[in-house]
């Protein structure tokens, strides 16, 4: 690598920064592909691990994925258990027994929105239940994430009592589970991976002593609709699962193939559709699944799994277990490894699941190595979870042992799908949110019918949750089943991946033509309030919590930042005057949802309602905080956002702790944010560290990964920040390969809670501005070119 001292590139020297002081700029390889530039792997722990056999699924079966396919391994030595999901095996939807019609009304109500809209003005709010009963009604054929059951690998030679030595891990750098004991003198090991590049789950059971191998794999579901054979060949032995779901008829099928590899062993299929693997060195098997589902509307369905799953099971059947691994690493590293975070942890020789119960709110640099962890344990389950080819990450990433899971594994929209996808920008990982592009856009069929039908108007709309069949109507809980704003706030994601990686043709072709309509569908719905003379939503409701009424904080705020983003992508794109005018002109007019009430707080409805005492897991009113970008720091909204949030206090379910971490990082109080990543540590995560609402709910994991980057670097008003937000408790360290809006990669090193260097990679030619104590004047604004590099401050290791 070229290194020029000076101010190339329009630079000035900030001669009198901290360290060299010196503006450098440096020839890369060409970095317009992010995907080629990875870091070294993190410092301090990159593997969660334990000491017994996981018991309970929930707490401490350890997640591995490739974004369809997931299994969860137990790492039980007399019979390994790896619970399958594929992530498109829903009820529900067109076909279920209970009939579908997406959430549209089943009769015609001529007028119930605007009559609503009448009685909110007349009075001002409406009891939830007054509402559900005119504008609700029961939900139907919504149907649930399925578990595909399990895989059960039987080994008769298992030690009756406990092994001289366990170890169970999970390493998130790799992506590879391993299980491994000694016993009598042998050692016997078993890996697993979910490998993207093949679309197998993969497995191998060895050990150190020729001949130990024995097993029996065995298939078993809660479910009783399929059928299970296996069969031999030369090569070795098939196992075939293929069914129909009784609900909706959705077929699905998978199959696995295993090998003994080594000098002996043999394969038996036996007549109850199990395997039988004996007296080999080594045995692995790779296993595949799909179903017939497809996110097309009205009918939801593609083809028949059996051919793809059978392919992918030949191809990688027939390649060498240490082939597909490597491929397998290779892929998750170029992934994974882009990111490393060093806050000078000390990794203890304890279990995870032990220092986690040691950790002590962020005082000691042990409880530093397991932030980290969890940090970096957020994109680990974001990879795995959301590659593209499926359906984004749900719930629960894509891991349910059910087959009524928790609010149905589904895709609630009124915080938590977004939630899910909050890391991957700025914690590099863009290439995750292709599957919830594809799910939005998807959305947009269902979502334009409910919006012509139900609202009578343009655009497309969905409300409070989702499933994969395009349910963008209503149901009937009365604290949440209207939410028409969602369609809006997902789309925000779909912006911000365009400010991070400046792709206008990704604008122009996949985020503006789904904003437009989300656009459109406000701009026919807004209302203008009697008491102001505003545009507002109504009837509106802040999520879960409270009366409807018209105006509230968040429904206001949410359709501000969607003009907003829409506006300034119209004029990107130059669509027409007559567009732009309209987006305008409704801006102006529109209530922008920030008032600032009698307690100096920031409110949650248009009237001062707020009670002090109310500490609701939601804190949707502060949605132009984050992840909007309406209120600045310094500004008298951040003041009255930072006494709502004081307020609410420092409880909440998993998420909502989540969610605080990123409020405090961006009022810019990071021992703030860092006491939240603490209480989520201590209270809201499982020994698996999987977060718990309770239960098991992933998007407090990815929340806080998204929340551990705006502690240490921000850029939404389109200035690079640097430690925007940095607590105490991480006084010296380094992170790499985070990314910024505008395509930037940022490299920070910092000591005494100050940062010492700076690198700025741009893969954009564009002007950018960097704000932080090492650059002249603490600012500075100038042309990046792509493929170059920008330092300030003292070079590496000085
Ligand atoms: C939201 C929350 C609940 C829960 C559910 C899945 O609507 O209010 O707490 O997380 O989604």
């Amino acid at each position: 690598m070229r290194t020029a001292v000076g101010g190339a590139a329009g630079i000035a020297l900030g001669s009198g920064a901290l360290g060299s002081g010196e503006a450098v700029a440096a020839d890369t390889p060409n970095t317009s592909d992010v995907s080629a530039v990875a870091s070294p792997p993190s410092p301090g722990l990159s593997s969660l691990w334990y000491t017994a056999p996981a018991d309970d699924w929930e707490r401490e079966a350890l997640p591995i994925g490739n974004g369809a396919l997931g299994a969860t391994v137990f790492g039980t030595l007399a019979s390994e258990r790896l619970q399958l999901n594929e992530k498109t095996l829903w009820t529900g939807g067109p076909g279920s027994v209970q009939g579908y019609d997406h959430g549209n009304w089943r009769d015609a109500r001529p007028g119930a929105i605007t009559a609503v809209q009448d009685r909110i003005d007349a009075g001002t709010r409406l009891d939830p239940e007054a509402v559900a009963d005119e504008l609700g009604q029961p939900k139907a054929g919504y149907g649930a994430h399925q578990t595909f059951g399990d895989l059960h690998i039987d080994v008769p030679d298992a030690p009756a009592t406990p092994p001289d030595t366990y170890r169970r891990a999970l390493d998130i750098a790799d992506a590879v589970a391993t299980v491994v004991h000694t016993h009598q003198e042998v050692s016997h090991r078993r890996e697993f991976f979910a490998s993207h590049p093949d679309g197998v789950i993969a497995g191998r059971l060895s050990a150190d002593r020729p001949g130990s191998v024995a097993l029996t794999l065995r298939y078993t579901s809660p479910r009783t609709d399929f059928t299970v054979t296996s069969a031999t060949t030369a090569a070795g032995g098939r196992l075939t699962v293929r069914g129909a779901l009784a609900d909706n008829g959705l077929r699905f099928e998978a199959q696995l193939r295993v090998r003994v590899s080594g000098e002996r062993g043999a394969v038996t299929a036996n007549s109850d559709g199990t395997l039988t693997v004996t007296d080999a060195d080594s045995a692995w098997f790779v296993l595949a699944a799909g179903t017939d589902y497809a996110d097309t509307y009205p009918g939801y369905r593609g083809e028949d799994p059996h051919a793809a799953v059978t392919r992918a099971v030949d191809k990688a059947g027939g390649e060498r277990f240490e082939t597909l691994m490597a491929r397998h690493v290779r892929d998750h590293r170029a992934l994974f490894g882009r990111v490393a975070l060093d806050v000078r942890a000390e990794v203890p020789d304890v279990p995870t699941d032990q220092l986690l119960a040691n950790y002590t709110g962020g005082a000691t640099a042990t409880d530093r190595a397991l932030e980290a962890l969890y940090f970096q344990y957020g994109r680990y389950l974001l990879i795995a979870s959301s590659r593209p080819g499926s359906l984004p990450a749900n719930l629960q990433g894509l891991w349910n042992n059910s087959t009524s899971p928790p609010w149905s594994a589904d895709y609630h929209v009124n915080i938590n799908l977004q939630m899910n996808y909050w890391p991957a920008e700025a914690a590099n990982l863009a290439e995750t949110t292709a599957p919830y592009d594809r799910f939005v856009e998807a959305l947009r069929a269902p979502g334009r019918l409910m919006a012509k039908e139900m609202f009578g108007s343009r655009g497309w709309v969905v409300h409070n949750e989702t499933n994969p069949y395009g349910f963008t109507g209503v149901h009937d809980w009365p604290t949440a089943f209207w939410f028409p704003e969602a369609a809006a706030w997902l789309t925000q994601q779909l912006y911000e991946h365009y400010r991070f990686g400046g792709s206008v043709e990704y604008l122009r072709s996949t985020a503006y033509p789904v904003m437009k309509e989300a656009a459109e569908f406000w701009l026919d719905n807004l209302r203008t309030d009697p008491r102001d003379g505003t545009l507002v939503v109504t009837p509106s409701y802040s999520p879960e919590h409270g009366d409807f009424t018209a105006g509230a904080a968040m429904s206001q705020q949410i359709v501000h930042d969607l003009l907003t983003n829409t506006l300034e992508a119209a004029r990107t794109l130059g669509d027409s005057p007559a567009f732009r005018a309209e987006l305008e002109r409704t801006l102006a007019d529109l209530d922008p949802g920030l008032r600032i009430g009698s307690w100096g707080q920031l409110q949650e409805w248009k009237a001062d309602l707020d009670d002090p005492a109310d500490d609701h897991r939601h804190v949707s009113h502060l949605y132009a905080l984050h992840p909007g970008r309406q209120v600045e720091p310094g500004s008298a909204w951040a003041d009255a956002a930072k006494v709502s949030l004081t307020a609410r206090g420092d409880g909440g379910t998993g998420w909502s702790k989540a969610w605080k971490i990123n409020f405090w990082a961006r009022l810019r109080d990071g021992d703030h944010a860092h006491k939240m990543l603490a209480e989520q540590l201590k209270s809201s995560t499982l020994p698996n560290l999987w977060d718990t609402h309770p239960p098991f709910q992933i998007d407090g994991n990815f929340g806080a990964t998204s929340g551990v980057v705006e502690m240490l670097l921000q850029s939404q008003y389109d200035i690079i920040e640097i430690l925007p937000a940095l607590p105490a408790a991480w006084r010296d360290g380094s992170v790499s390969g985070l990314r910024a809006r505008g395509g930037a990669t940022v490299d920070i090193a910092w000591a005494d809670g100050r940062a010492t260097r700076v690198a700025l990679t741009a893969s954009r030619t564009r002007r950018l501005t960097v704000r932080s104590g090492l650059v002249p004047d603490g600012e500075t604004t100038f042309k990046a070119i792509a493929g170059r590099t920008y330092v300030w401050g003292a070079p590496p290791g000085a």
